[in-house]
């Protein structure tokens, strides 16, 4: 394929409703999109970094640089990519950044699916025609606004119910909620809000029967998390800490988990997803698709890679408007009653590009050129 043009944009997009977690609220989405032309087909990759660098070192502007200054050249300037799996290669001399890396290696894919006239979930290797979705809930001002949020996402279907805590936002909220709901699947995500020091009370976490404590301890820890595990029946599920599939293997080896958390981002981009969720596969662990409050472009691409064999438990991928009044695809992401998404089986990303909205939405814009490396 013949790179004719990259264009990396910003949108604003406010949430629905502000999203809380241990590290901060977010109201207002900035969103990169990158835009890869080729040969009269255009492939599109979202940039999961955060406002700010708290879940990881990345944010929107550190990644908007580095697409900028290094990583969208570098791609610009290679010749003849065919395969998004080409990417990690041609971005080798960048160390981290992985959520910018992804943003432009899933745009090749997307653009390879479409080349190929199959559909990026099949590309993948994906074996689903549909996946089965949960929905994180961030913490509340009252348990009764939790309470009456979690009534309306059980009534829309959903399978799996994700309570974001931290100390003081735990107990008490699973106690309430498992007493109204003693059979649901239910989990729950600190992204690293408590210490070795708290082990008694992540213990007590034992008692509300949790399918998983989503990353408890320091997001770049797999050692403590080993130790944590052993005394813990709740499983560990990991997200912060894995970067690559080497990680997951150490976690694994470890005894730091016994389910992993797959972001697209986090890993920087679908060929190393593909490599996690095969580790993990290998080694009989069971992973699910995170999700990073995507825009429309993030989560089609969530719900291609969730069509692999080893997705096998309910992820964060869940409906376009539970997150924005008007997302940037056609159709929008819809969860059917059963709580599922159908996995679309057309050729490439099967939702389309809101192209006049993308264009609303645009704050900045720029267009990148190859440059020669020395
Ligand atoms: O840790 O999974 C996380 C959102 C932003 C940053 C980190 C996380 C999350 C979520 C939301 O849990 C998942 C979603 O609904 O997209
Ligand atoms: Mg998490």
């Amino acid at each position: 394929m013949r790179i004719d043009g990259i264009i990396l944009r910003e949108l604003q997009m406010p949430l629905v409703r502000p999203f809380e977690t241990s590290f901060g609220v977010t109201r207002n989405r900035r969103i990169l999109l990158a835009e890869v032309r080729s040969e009269g087909l255009t492939g599109w990759g979202e940039c999961t970094a955060g406002e700010k660098p708290f879940f990881s070192g990345e944010s929107t502007d550190t990644a908007w640089q580095v697409i900028v200054n290094d990583l969208g050249p570098m791609l610009a300037a290679a010749e003849n990519v065919e395969h998004g799996g080409e990417c990690p290669k041609i971005f080798r001399l960048v160390r981290g950044n992985r959520m910018a890396k992804a943003a432009l290696e899933n745009a090749i894919w997307d653009l390879e699916a479409q080349r190929e006239g199959v559909s990026l979930s099949r590309l993948l290797g994906g074996v689903r025609d549909r996946i089965p979705c949960g929905v994180s809930l961030g913490i509340q001002a009252t348990i009764p606004d939790l309470m009456a949020i979690i009534e309306k996402e059980l009534e829309a279907g959903y399978q799996r119910i994700k309570l974001k805590c931290k100390p003081g936002w735990d107990v008490e909220v699973f106690e309430r909620v498992r007493h109204k709901w003693p059979g649901i699947l239910l989990s729950c995500d600190a992204n690293s809000a408590y210490r070795l020091h708290d082990a008694e009370r992540l213990r007590s976490f034992d008692q509300f029967d949790l399918m998983m404590i989503e990353q408890p301890l320091w997001h770049d820890d797999f050692y403590y998390h080993s130790m944590l595990q052993r005394q813990l029946h709740t499983p560990i599920c990991l997200d912060e800490s894995i970067h690559n599939r080497r990680d997951a293997l150490a976690a694994i080896e470890m005894g730091s988990c016994r389910i992993i958390n797959i972001k697209l981002g986090r890993v920087g981009g679908f060929s190393e997803a593909i490599a996690v969720h095969n580790a993990a596969m290998e080694r009989g662990v069971p992973v699910w698709c995170g999700g990073m409050l995507e825009a429309g472009l993030g989560r089609a691409h969530n719900i291609a890679l969730a069509s692999l064999e080893n997705f096998s438990l309910p992820g964060d991928v869940s409906a376009s408007a539970r997150y924005f009044a008007d997302d940037i695809i056609e159709p929008e992401v819809t969860v059917t009653s059963k709580g599922e998404i159908d996995i679309p089986n057309i050729p490439g990303r099967g939702y389309e590009v809101r192209a006049d909205l993308v264009e609303r939405l645009t704050v900045r814009k720029e267009t990148i050129r190859a440059f020669a490396m020395a």
